[in-house]
């Protein structure tokens, strides 16, 4: 049985990531660790939690050794638009945060999981069906930050044996909690907007295309990706996955299906759109299906029709 040590436990992946690994592993076996408790009390966890900043080095040690964990899952981490703003505070948090990590890996004979994304590429990357291996010159902070992590992930791997794990995840959709201060928020947002308002201004342009995929497909990524057999694993850090490829008006198109009076409008958002054009409209994810069996559940359809349940549920 797993104890995991959860960083960034009340942001978007990490709210829901912890549920679902105590389900799996057991309430008591999963450390969530956030520099704040989330203050809607439905998304607090059950298990035990500790405030930790990432920053802090010694307090991430201490509290891996004192619940005795052999997991750590690193999540905390400034998102691309809100990383652009303060590029400084970018790379301290998300440079300091993961060798922080790393180093409790290290030192307490862990295993480790960090997730890199799609902003891992940049505009010299081919632009479709991008594959695992190929050029990556990032002109976001952001993206530095995530193709320097994923050379330190590995190297951490050679160098000291640590059992690193990542995924280049897309933009991450969920109906639980918002995301913060990212380029792929517009997809999460038109689904608010359509439930809240029947409407959607879109600060990403029509005809922008970029992978994204459905929470409940990224959490089993990570569950998968942790339990796969590391003997089996060609690539470590990190590995293309995607469920779908997709521009606003097909998600628009997605939600008419269901609420036909729904309509978007554009008012582009120049830093954020510079920020989704340097990056691919479709990565391909065949090493992660062929080395752990990466398959997603949900396509743009299955998706928006829960979605929109869902949040009629949230928001009525
Ligand atoms: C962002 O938009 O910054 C993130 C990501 C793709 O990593 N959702």
């Amino acid at each position: 049985m797993k104890s995991i040590l959860v960083t960034g436990a009340s942001g978007q992946i990490g709210s829901e990531l912890v549920a679902k690994l105590q389900d799996v592993y057991g309430e008591d076996n999963v450390v969530a660790t956030d520099i704040r408790k989330s203050p809607d009390a439905a998304q607090q966890s059950a298990g035990p939690f500790e405030i930790l900043d990432v920053t802090d080095g010694k307090r991430m040690f201490e509290i891996a050794k004192q619940y005795d964990v052999d997991t750590v899952i690193h999540l905390a981490a400034l998102l691309s638009a809100r990383a652009e703003e303060n590029p400084q505070l970018a790379w301290n948090l998300n440079m300091t945060g993961l060798v922080n990590g790393l180093e409790v890996a290290r030192q307490l004979d862990c295993q480790f999981f960090t997730p890199s994304s799609i902003a891992a590429f940049g505009p010299s990357t081919p632009k479709s069906g991008t594959p695992q291996d190929t050029l990556q010159r990032p002109n976001t902070i952001y993206g530095v930050t995530k193709v320097s992590g994923e050379l330190l992930c590995d190297y951490y791997h050679s160098k000291f044996g640590v059992d690193t794990r990542g995924v280049r995840f897309p933009g991450l959709i969920s109906y639980v909690t918002p995301p913060g201060g990212g380029t792929t928020d517009y997809a999460v947002e038109i689904y608010y907007h359509a439930v809240q308002y029947g409407n959607y201004t879109s600060f990403i342009g029509k005809g922008t295309y970029m992978d994204m995929m459905y929470m409940p497909d990224a959490l089993d990524a990570i569950v998968q990706l942790m339990e796969a057999d590391g003997d089996k694993l060609v690539h470590r850090n990190a590995f293309n996955i995607t469920a779908m490829s997709v521009a606003p008006e097909d998600i628009e198109s997605a939600i008419q299906e269901l609420m036909p009076g729904f309509a978007v409008s554009y008012a582009v958002d120049p830093v954020r759109q510079a920020i989704a054009d340097s990056w691919p409209s479709s990565i391909d994810s065949s090493c992660a299906e062929m080395e752990w069996g990466f398959r997603p559940r949900y396509d743009l359809g299955e998706m928006t029709k829960d979605m929109l349940l869902k949040l009629h549920r949230k928001l009525q």
